[in-house]
């Protein structure tokens, strides 16, 4: 199948995008840490380094939520993908794009996988995802997308449809409820008829469960925290001292997230080129992600919101991770 790509984008001067993007990211930052709690966006999270970060982070005992969700896929995929007739895949946030790939098996075996489009802000990490999928799915088109999914869906103009939309991990909780309802909003807009959105969602339970996966024993978490200040160091030109900061992770109950923060270990002042000096006050943190946890009712409301149905709904049986299959309301 010949390549699908739209925009002229892959192939001109990326230096003007690069330029946006940094002048962009230094009004988030402005904005971010004027704030009476200072706050910073996830997504900085993930240069190359923060994405193996978190890939570590997946194979940790007490992050349960990647491999609760592969045993959903690896039961599920194989059964669904042929009764939805999937031809195309474009998923929000891909990464590594590992548990895609049973997805992708399904609508392999049932003689069908036509496109994947995997977007994710991690640049360098999403080529070398695409590139082993070209060398694993021979016959199928990969066409990664570089976006902000908080801002705009990449898509390519032609798509063989029907196509699933996946966004998975758990990622819809690192958005603001406003922010995931604008988000499950735009997927809903470019949606066809037959065409469905598979949503993984974290599950409300114990809080110490939780609490556990986000401060593991070995410190990757705190790691993946802290990259965010490297990112910022790298991409802006900030003089931040990342081991001048700790990593802080508990349960928000009455929100049902988890809040992660960075806190800053002494007073310190820190310089962003174009920016006013920023004062840290010792034990004061930067919110760096939030991770809200879910019930049926609660993705119900935000599908609801976004004109998407709950069509179907699995649950590993410690109700730890859910799959949500969501079509046009
Ligand atoms: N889907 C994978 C990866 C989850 S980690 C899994 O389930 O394991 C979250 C991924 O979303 C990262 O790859 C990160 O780079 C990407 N991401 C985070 N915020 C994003 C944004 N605003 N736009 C696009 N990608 C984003
Ligand atoms: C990507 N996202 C779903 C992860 C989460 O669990 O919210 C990011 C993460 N943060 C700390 N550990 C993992």
């Amino acid at each position: 199948m010949r390549s699908h790509r739209t925009t002229a984008a892959a192939r001109i001067d990326r230096r003007p995008a690069v330029a946006v993007a940094n002048a962009r990211m230094l009004a988030e930052v402005a904005a971010g840490l004027s704030a009476p709690q200072k706050e910073l966006p996830p997504k900085y999270f993930y240069d190359q380094r923060g994405s193996e970060l978190f890939e570590a982070i997946t194979r940790l005992p007490e992050y349960y939520p990647t491999r609760t969700e592969r045993a959903l896929l690896a039961s599920w995929m194989p059964d669904l993908i042929p009764r939805l007739g999937t031809r195309s895949l474009v998923e929000l946030g891909a990464g590594s794009a590992e548990k895609s790939r049973l997805i992708l098996d399904a609508m392999r075996g049932a003689g069908q996988a036509e496109l994947y489009v995997p977007i994710d802000v991690s640049a360098t990490f999403l080529s070398l995802t695409a590139a082993g999928l070209r060398r694993d799915y021979p016959g199928l088109v990969v066409e990664p997308a570089i976006a902000d999914i908080s801002e705009e869906l990449c898509l390519p103009r032609r798509m063989p449809r029907p196509a699933l939309y996946a966004f998975l991990g758990g990622t819809i909780g690192n958005f603001y409820p406003a922010a995931a309802i604008r988000l499950l909003g735009r997927v809903r807009g470019v949606m066809a008829p037959g065409d469905r959105f598979l949503v993984g969602v974290d599950l409300r339970k114990d809080w110490g469960r939780i609490e556990a996966a986000y401060n593991d024993s070995l410190g990757v978490t705190a790691e993946f925290n802290r990259n965010m200040l490297r990112v910022l160091n790298h991409e802006l030109g900030a003089d931040f001292d990342p081991m001048a900061f700790t990593h802080r992770a508990f349960y928000e109950p009455v929100l049902h997230r988890i809040e992660m923060h960075l806190v800053s270990t002494r007073d310190q002042q820190v310089t962003i080129p174009g920016l006013d000096p920023i004062d840290f006050a010792a034990g004061e943190t930067i919110r760096t992600e939030i991770s809200c946890k879910h019930d049926r009712q609660s993705v119900a409301q935000l599908f609801a919101a976004a004109r998407l149905r709950i069509e179907a709904w699995r649950t590993d049986a410690e109700s730890l991770f859910a799959l949500a299959v969501g079509a046009p309301a």
